[in-house]
Parts: C-alpha cells; sequence; structure tokens
C-alpha cells in the first residue's frame, strides 16, 4: 500500500469529498498528535511515575488513575488554544470546559474518555483514548453543556486510539472507517486499513459473564444460546472474548467481527448500563455503523438516543449486524 500520511488523508478527502473543513481537519490532526504524546506516557509504564491510583475520583464515584489525569491533561492542553473547539467534555471532568476566552472559539465540540480500561492499565493490557467531535449549534460564543446533549447521528467525526502492540488510530468522518499505524521511528500516522467492514456474521461474542445472574431474561436467552453451541437452537459453537477494555474489544470486532455486550444490571435498576453515551457508545456504535454493523441500547439505535446529561449511561449491544438484530429482537419482544 502507498505510504499515506494521516494528514494527506485529510486532506484528500476534503479535496474529493468535501467532509473535512479546515477545523475538523486541524481538529483530528490535534487529536491524533496528543494521543502519540498519551502513547509514550502509556509506554513508559514503571519506567514513569504514571502507574497506580490518583488519590482522586471522577464523576463516576471511580478512583482516578495517575494516566487518567495525565491523558486528560494532554487532549485539554493540545485542543484549547487553536481555533478549532467552542468546548470539550471528559469522563475525567464534572462540567463542561469552555474555551478560554484568550483564545477564538471554534465551531467544533470534543468528547472523550481520555484512558478507557483503567483497570488494565498496572497489568499491561491494551487502552484506549475514545473521542467523539460535536457541531456546536448556534453562532454566539456562549456554549453550555445542553449544547452537547445531541444525538449520536449528529457527530462530525469519531474515533479511538489503541494502546496495544501496536499504536493504532480508528477514525471516521461519516465516509467508513481507516485505521492509522504509528510509525514509532518518523512519528507519523501511516494509513495501513482504507475500508474496514464488520462481517454481519460471528461466532464470537464479548460480554462480562460473571454478571449473568442479574440480567433481563431477553440478555440471558441469548447468551444461553450461543453457549448452548452446535446442539442448541443457533446450530453452531460460540467463542467467547472479555478484555475489560472497551476499545480493545470493539477493535477486535472491527477487526473480525463479533458481537459486544454490555447490558442493563438489576442491581442498580436505575441505570440503564455501565458504559456512558457521549463519549463511548455513540463514537464506538458511529464507527461500527459506518463498517457496516450495528449498534442498539437492545431496543433503538444507539446513534437515535436523544441524551439527557453530560455523563448519561447507556446499554451497549454492537457489532455484526446479525447478531445485534437479534439479541435486540429478544428484547423487543419483551416490551
Ligand atoms: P467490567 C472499562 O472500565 C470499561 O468502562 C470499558 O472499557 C469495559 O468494556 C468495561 O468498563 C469493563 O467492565 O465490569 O467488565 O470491568
Amino acid at each position: 500500500m502507498k505510504r499515506v500520511s494521516l494528514t494527506q488523508y485529510l486532506v484528500e478527502q476534503q479535496r474529493e469529498h468535501g467532509m473535512i473543513p479546515g477545523q475538523l481537519r486541524l481538529l483530528i490532526e490535534v487529536v491524533a498528535r496528543a494521543c502519540k504524546r498519551i502513547a509514550i506516557a502509556v509506554n513508559k509504564g514503571a519506567l514513569g511515575d504514571v502507574l497506580g491510583s490518583a488519590s482522586s475520583e471522577n464523576v463516576q464515584g471511580e478512583v482516578q488513575k495517575k494516566l487518567d489525569i495525565i491523558s486528560n491533561e494532554v487532549l485539554i492542553e493540545a485542543n484549547e488554544w487553536g481555533g478549532h473547539l467552542a468546548a470539550m467534555a471528559s469522563e475525567e471532568m464534572d462540567s463542561i470546559h469552555v474555551v478560554p476566552n484568550r483564545y477564538p472559539q471554534g465551531e467544533y465540540m470534543l468528547l472523550f474518555d481520555p484512558l478507557d480500561g483503567s483497570s488494565n492499565i498496572d497489568v499491561n493490557v491494551s487502552i484506549g483514548t475514545i473521542f467523539s467531535v460535536l457541531r456546536k449549534v448556534g453562532h454566539t460564543r456562549g456554549v453550555s453543556e445542553d449544547d452537547f446533549l445531541q444525538p449520536g447521528k449528529h457527530q462530525a467525526a469519531a474515533g479511538y486510539c489503541i494502546y496495544g502492540p501496536q499504536t493504532q488510530l480508528v477514525l471516521t468522518v461519516g465516509n467508513g472507517v481507516v485505521a492509522f499505524t504509528l510509525d514509532r521511528e518518523t512519528g507519523s500516522w501511516v494509513l495501513t486499513q482504507s475500508d474496514i467492514r464488520i462481517p454481519e456474521d460471528t461466532k464470537e461474542f464479548a460480554i462480562n459473564m460473571s454478571n449473568m445472574r442479574h440480567w433481563a431474561p431477553p440478555m440471558r436467552r441469548y447468551v444461553e444460546e450461543c453457549l448452548a453451541g452446535k446442539t442448541g437452537p443457533r446450530g453452531k459453537d460460540f467463542n467467547m472474548r472479555w478484555v475489560a477494555s472497551m476499545v480493545t474489544d470493539v477493535h477486535r470486532i472491527l477487526m473480525r467481527g463479533g458481537i459486544f455486550m454490555y447490558p442493563w444490571d438489576q442491581r442498580e435498576p436505575e441505570k440503564p448500563g455501565k458504559l456512558r453515551l457521549l463519549y463511548e457508545a455513540n463514537p464506538m456504535a458511529f464507527l461500527v455503523e459506518q463498517a457496516g454493523g450495528a449498534a442498539t441500547n437492545g431496543r433503538e439505535r444507539i446513534l437515535d438516543v436523544v441524551p439527557c446529561k453530560l455523563h448519561e449511561r447507556v446499554s451497549v449491544m454492537l457489532g455484526s449486524r446479525n447478531e445485534v438484530d437479534r439479541v435486540t429482537a429478544y428484547h423487543q419482544q419483551t416490551e
């Protein structure tokens, strides 16, 4: 494959499809550069003062890892001066971060989980940064939390960076899904996959099985049928994977198919699910749909869900279309 850099890809997409206006191109390049800096911090491990927990909790009530805070600060500092953003929102911050008045405000808003899968940091399992881009509504300078409460189908771009054996940036601007691999010798992002497609069928499911007794009946029915294998109603054997790092599980599904599920749990019935809608489920749903897959909350398309709160949670079923359709149908039948 001819060596194509991230910048060249973005310029060519703008020239051929007009899908990446100047400010969006700058935003994507700045986020990609920030992910390189996060990769350097992640890869230091015990050699840098980056492992272990900080002495603080985030808005989710979760103990923050040092790398959660470092990654969040890298993304805020990299993005606030460029003039491409009006504000940012992060899993690690209670409220939105409005671009300071000393900088020009742009037409986009950036949302991110700066380091997803934090429980894996100290045990050297792949983790990642997830980001979502929305257009700022209205043209006055002010921006409020309500401006972020847009359904995921309004995203201008979405992607993640996975810090694994390779460091890869996976991106969509609404014209398919592409992947770039970091060339550490030159520090450049090189296009390595240009049209990622998720197979419609799969024999691999991803879910935290230890929660099985707490799921709703349709969720248990779907998984029990997978476990029944060849002699059961599905007539085929299934494999299971659960990395407990959403970026890693979703990346595997984009690469070879599968279904990822984090469903409602009766232990906290008021919570729709564990994962956050705006900066985890929405960007991943945009990527999965752009790669030919499907993503629902068990009842409706995730990208159609209208958020009520910045840190709202949602049930997630995403991946190979025929499997997501099946598990969604089981949920809808119990309506
Ligand atoms: P559990 C990581 O903390 C995360 O938010 C996702 O990346 C991951 O899919 C999920 O939680 C893992 O949850 O309950 O299996 O530890």
